[in-house]
């Protein structure tokens, strides 16, 4: 069975609960249910794992070799920070999609740089929650033209 993970980072367990204006009012746990949903349709399996600990990140991102087919992350601050993150996908070579829920190059510089997107296939960003969903569809025709 093709199997992705949908993997979030620094205080993303956090939306739906605070600064709702930024970051909108759907819960981690709810975008985390929209993800299997809709990957079920495909009868694929998702896992969804969320760390506020870099070291953890990297430690998902490495066990996705020889279980996942696909990657999906949204790696929160550390996207504009972290090369141990980057060298982690390059390392893996599992087919990695970068989304944000904000636009992050319409916000503050800092936040215009991404580490993530030199070794992802696409960044998706500034579209809410269906941003995971269309990270999903880019996987899936990743994967079938490309193959597994
Ligand atoms: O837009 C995104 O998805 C971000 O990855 C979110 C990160 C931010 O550092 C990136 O620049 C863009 C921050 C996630 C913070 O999540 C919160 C959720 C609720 C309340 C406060 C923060």
């Amino acid at each position: 069975m093709t199997s992705v993970l949908v993997l979030n980072g620094p205080n993303l367990n956090l939306l739906g609960r605070r600064q709702p204006e930024v970051y909108g009012a759907t819960t981690l746990a709810e975008i985390e249910a929209m993800c299997r949903d809709h990957v079920a349709d495909w009868g694929w399996s998702c896992d969804c794992i969320q760390s506020n600990h870099e070291g953890a990140l990297i430690d998902a991102i490495h066990a996705t070799i020889g279980h996942h087919d696909g990657l999906v992350i949204n790696a929160g601050a550390y996207t504009h920070t972290s090369i141990a993150l980057m060298d982690a996908i390059a390392s893996v070579e599992v087919p990695t999609v970068e989304v944000h829920l904000s636009d992050i190059h319409a916000r503050e510089p800092f936040r215009h740089v991404s580490y993530i997107e030199k070794v992802a296939l696409a960044q998706i960003c500034g579209k809410g929650p269906k941003g995971y969903v269309e990270a999903l569809d880019l996987l899936k025709t990743h994967l079938e033209t490309e193959g597994m």
